[in-house]
């Protein structure tokens, strides 16, 4: 077991590391007194704590919740880092962290039971409104418009995930933005209501299982090489589910796996050892670590060791099946509460009968809170239940009778229980004409539309900054509009948004000395320094976290992936954090962080790939804009730095080269999100694509246009939104032949688009040859020089699939272009 307070690293002298007498100095002079009242309200509130995770899993064993994880065990840390914690300040943790997220007032005890049960209210369960799990904390920092609140005034939680280390990407930006804030002065002005000078600490919390993802040590590595205020604490309880530390970590210790991070005569990370149950040493060691932080920004990390799982990991089992007797035995000597009870008795602060006394009140207020919470969540559904019994009542059959009092009689109501059954009575009556059939079919239209908003909403902004909501202002040309190299067209667009919006900032591998690999950023961090334009370590999920966290303080990040196939390190990022949290915090939160990368042709496996479907069907909330050439790329730009909803860029590789005419109002023409544009007109089939392929499938048309064929060719510009207005089917209404070609993989983003128009645009109808997708082949592309060729949609495989469908509609007319 770990043994001691020890500020930089590890135990006396064991440890000869500089920062470890420093710190222990700062600890010596920062001791708080511990006031009885404090103490005592603050034993309250663990009590009461542990009490909630006790009746939480009470409430799951009878059914009346379906799942429940608690912080039973992490109470007496969490006590003494909320002390620390301050109006302005920012967390990212996970779980367990119940008890710091009531000392802190950022949550209670009657919300833990709502998202326990699930209330979808938002008042009662604002953190979700019942689309997470128990225990998935979230403050909501956003106004009921969807715009930023003040977050200076308040404690601010960012919105859990359950993926473990998930969260830790995100933690550094919260940490990132405190350093912009405080080191750029170009954001004076911007940082009104978002910080104040810089001083807000993003705390972390993490299971010491989790940190053996990489999320974790790519953190924990760029934290130490930014210097970023992040006060990140490991509850150590020595397992991850039934895997012991041994197995997950080396030496079974994360703080000495980390000692390399130790600060010596270079910066690094300050590391404390403590135990969790050892109260006052704890209040001591955050007040003193947390006021480093925020005076000095550096980062540190808080190893809380001896923790326990008195009722094991959560509740779907038991940890009797792999934890020792000894070990069980000592997790209930060791259990914080117990340990601090027996302190508190021990030092006077209280005797064992005042505390009873507490206990016992405090039982009885979580018993009443659990109860509140349970009426508040089964009301509103009882009154659904009973307007729907009181139709079914007058529906005459046995059947529907029986469902009428099985819905009456249940103990809990579901609304899916309440629509099935009214669903079933109306199948009943199909083909009768009765007063009780349009009443139940008008409850079923009406309860299907609350669901889909109590569900479904807020996956995208709905705010007045909504991109959708953005002004179009077309691209202007006059006779002196310059012809330059494409890169150069975007060059010159970033500059113009630098200039206009200090929020703005780029982040990525090789952006800032170089200007890009593509010099797409060429001299602009000369002109703009480097706190705008910042070159980061290879670790596109940081890039991504990093840019996630300083987006939902404010600023305005420009996350650049240097290669669409690098996406996927980020994609989990992206997907389980970025995408989905305004829809997971129901409208609480947003980060509109924009993506920039770069993709679809170049050379080599790695520099070709153009996975779209993965990013479409992953990515539901983020934007993402494909377009042909990089004048659109800045159009799509200029929309989504005006915007508040996360967007992806994905340019095409090789466009930096080809030549472009630069729109004379650069940097303020916007291309609309969902706007198919039609780059040719025709008359015998329509062509649906985006991107590089945009080029070929215009140079097929002029192929196919010597055999006599007219395409249409569409580039879709965006796959998400697509097509707003459903304009394609327009084409299709008079081409009656349709061609949806693209580089992804067979069944990849073509098949979306096909979807999209036959089935949502009802395309279909309008056909009279089957619909047809051209796709690359399933294998990623060859890097010899006509790998791609063969690989990836041509001319000639264009030609060649139009030809095809020409001839399904009038053999005679055209001839096999081959010899069969
Ligand atoms: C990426 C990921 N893998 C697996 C899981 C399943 N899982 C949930 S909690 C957990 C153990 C976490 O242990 P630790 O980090 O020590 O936290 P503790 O629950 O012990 O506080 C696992 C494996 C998950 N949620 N996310
Ligand atoms: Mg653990």
């Amino acid at each position: 077991m770990g043994t001691s307070t020890v500020p930089g690293g590890r135990e006396k002298s064991r440890d000869n590391v500089t920062s470890a007498s420093y710190m222990a100095k700062t600890l010596r002079h920062s001791k708080p007194a511990l006031a009885a009242e404090t103490v005592i309200a603050d034993y309250r509130l663990a009590y009461s704590s542990r009490r909630a995770s006790i009746l939480g899993r009470a409430e799951v064993l009878r059914g009346n919740a379906t799942f429940g994880i608690f912080g039973d065990g992490k109470e007496v840390a969490q006590l003494a880092m909320a002390k620390t914690f301050r109006p302005g300040d920012w967390r990212s943790g996970y779980y367990r962290d119940q008890t710091f997220m009531w000392a802190t007032e950022m949550s209670n005890v009657r919300a833990f039971f709502a998202q326990l049960y699930g209330n979808t209210n938002v008042d009662a369960e604002p953190a979700s409104a019942g689309r997470q799990m128990g225990n998935h904390f979230a403050t909501r920092f956003l106004d009921d418009r969807g715009e930023f609140k003040r977050s200076v005034d308040t404690p601010n939680s960012t919105a859990d995930v359950s993926n473990v280390a998930g969260w830790m990407p995100r933690l550094l930006g919260l940490a990132y933005a405190s350093k912009l804030y405080r080191n750029n002065p170009q954001l004076r002005t911007a940082q009104d209501g978002f910080s104040v000078n810089g001083n807000e600490v993003a705390f972390g919390t993490i299971g010491d299982a989790a940190t053996s993802e990489g999320h974790f040590w790519e953190t924990v590595n760029a934290a130490g090489v930014l210097q970023v205020p992040i006060a990140l604490s490991v509850w150590d309880d020595g397992y991850g589910i039934s895997v012991p530390i041994s197995d997950e970590t080396t030496k079974s210790s994360i703080s000495d796996a980390l000692r390399g991070f130790i600060p010596d005569d270079r910066p690094g990370i300050d590391i404390y050892v403590l135990r969790g149950w050892d109260y006052a040493a704890l209040v001591d060691a955050y007040a003193a670590g947390i006021d480093r932080v925020r005076t000095t920004h550096k980062p540190a990390l808080f190893h809380i060791t001896e923790l326990t799982q008195p009722q094991g990991h959560s509740t779907s089992g038991s940890h009797e099946r792999y934890k020792s007797k000894e070990r069980l035995r000592f997790e209930v000597e060791y259990d914080c509460i117990r340990r601090m009870r027996d302190w508190i008795i021990e030092s006077g602060f209280a005797s064992e009968s005042q505390i009873e006394g507490w206990e016992a009140a405090d039982k009885e207020a979580v018993e009443a809170a659990r109860d509140l919470a349970w009426e508040a969540y089964q009301a509103p559904i009882r009154d659904e239940r009973d307007h729907a019994v009181s139709i079914l009542q007058r529906v005459d059959t046995p059947k529907v009778a029986e469902i009428a009092a099985t819905l009456t009689d249940a103990n809990k109501v579901t609304r899916s229980a309440i629509l099935s059954g009214v669903s079933f009575a109306l199948r009943t009556l199909r083909g009768t004409d009765s007063p009780e059939r349009t009443e139940l079919s008008k409850f079923i239209e009406d309860y299907k539309r609350e669901h889909a908003e109590r569900y479904r909403s807020h996956v995208y902004s709905t705010s007045d900054e909504s991109p959708l909501k953005v002004a179009v202002v077309p691209a202007v040309y006059s006779a002196k509009s310059p012809t330059v190299d494409g890169r150069q067209v975007l060059l010159r667009n970033f500059d113009a948004n630098f200039a206009r919006d200090p929020r703005l900032f780029v982040i990525g591998e090789d952006i800032g000395r170089l200007g890009d690999v593509n010099l797409v950023f060429e001299g602009l961090q000369a002109k703009y320094g480097d706190l705008r334009l910042t070159d980061t370590g290879i670790r596109e999920t940081t890039i991504l976290g990093q840019s996630i966290g300083a987006a939902m303080r404010g600023l305005r990040p420009i996350c650049d992936i240097q290669y669409l196939d690098y996406f996927l390190y980020a994609l989990e990022v992206a997907a389980d954090d970025l995408a989905c949290l305004h829809w997971r915090t129901a409208g609480g939160q947003k980060a509109p962080v924009v993506i920039r990368t770069k993709g679809h042709r170049l050379v080599g496996i790695w520099h070709a790939g153009s996975p779209m479907a993965v990013l479409v069907n992953a990515l539901h909330g983020v934007y993402i804009a494909v377009p042909r050439n990089m004048t659109q790329a800045a159009g799509f730009y200029n929309t989504l730095f005006r915007g508040d909803n996360p967007g992806v860029v994905i340019e095409v590789l090789n466009g930096y080269r080809m030549k472009e005419r630069v729109p004379d109002n650069i940097g303020e023409f916007t291309v609309p999100l969902g706007v198919p544009e039609v780059l040719r007109a025709g008359t015998d089939v329509t062509v649906v694509t985006y991107g590089a392929c945009c080029a070929i499938a215009l140079d097929a048309a002029r192929a196919l246009e010597e055999l006599g064929i007219s395409c249409e060719v569409i580039d879709v510009q965006t796959l998400n939104p697509f097509d707003v207005d459903q304009s394609i089917v327009r084409s299709v209404e008079r081409t009656h032949a349709v061609l949806f070609l693209d580089e992804d993989m067979p069944g990849g983003a073509s098949a979306f688009m096909m979807q999209q128009v036959l089935e949502r645009q009802n395309g279909w109808w309008h056909l009279d040859a089957a619909p047809r997708t051209l796709a690359a082949s399933p294998n990623r592309p060859a890097y010899g020089p006509d790998g791609d060729y063969f690989t990836k949609p041509n001319r000639e495989s264009v030609v060649e699939a139009v030809y095809d469908l020409m001839r399904e509609r009038n053999p005679a007319k055209f001839a096999p272009l081959d010899s069969q």
